[in-house]
């Protein structure tokens, strides 16, 4: 079992095959491996996602199969079943998916665990809960990647949710690279991306950017 650590979420990204099309979900994922990312989610969904059934599984089998060769940790978003037979280091869950609580019972112990909170009462709601290890909360910025995002809260809004809490939180949405360093002032531990990596023309140059602002 991988222990969580907050290290990780300093160059989180985020990605999965609605984000990248045209283009190879296995060959952008590489790409930011070999740039140093320090975390790796895979987050499927939506009309857009061209993964289905045992394709689905066999290519998040693939990407944890890297990240493993990488020393990245692969966390799995929203799918406790496939975090399971991936053997993933850890799983994201969001406020209207699978009960934390239940994730909790299911896998604590097993994998790491982060909650999406994007306001104070949620966060004071998931401090109760015990096993969880970490958050993300945003969006920081307008994104285009989710379309059912949550009201944008701002760099204020991410920074007071940081002081309220003991827990390490990964600030997302709309992230860019001339941001990370603001970011990185409001106390968060990392960024997690999707766009800024995923549309990036340079992964290597992007992905140094995000590690020397949370170094
Ligand atoms: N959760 C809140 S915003 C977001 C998710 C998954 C999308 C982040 O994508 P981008 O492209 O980094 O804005
Ligand atoms: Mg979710």
């Amino acid at each position: 079992m991988t222990v969580f650590n907050a290290d990780f979420l300093k160059a989180y990204f985020v990605c999965g095959s609605q984000d990248v099309p045209g283009k190879s979900l296995v060959a952008v994922v590489q790409a930011a491996l070999d740039a140093g990312i320090t975390a790796y989610q895979f987050r499927d969904k939506g009309p857009q996602s061209t993964l289905t059934g045992e394709t689905r599984r066999k290519t998040a089998q693939r990407l944890r199969d890297m990240c493993a060769d990488a020393g990245v940790p692969f966390i799995v978003d929203d799918d406790v079943a496939l975090a399971q037979q991936t053997a993933a280091d850890g799983i994201h869950v969001g406020q209207s998916d699978q009960q934390i609580q239940s994730v909790v019972e299911t896998v604590g112990g097993a994998m790491f665990i982060g909650l999406s909170c994007s306001n104070a009462t949620e966060i004071k709601a998931a401090d109760q809960i015990a096993g969880i290890d970490y958050y993300g909360s945003g969006p920081v910025f307008p994104t285009g990647s989710k379309a059912d995002a949550d009201p944008v809260i701002g760099l204020a809004g991410l920074k007071s949710l940081v002081a309220m809490t003991s827990r390490p939180i990964v600030a997302i949405g709309g992230i860019q690279v001339d941001q990370v360093d603001a970011v990185m002032k409001t106390g968060a531990k990392g960024s997690a991306v999707i766009s800024m990596i995923a549309q990036s023309d340079d992964i290597a140059a992007t992905v140094a950017k995000m590690r020397a602002a949370h170094e």
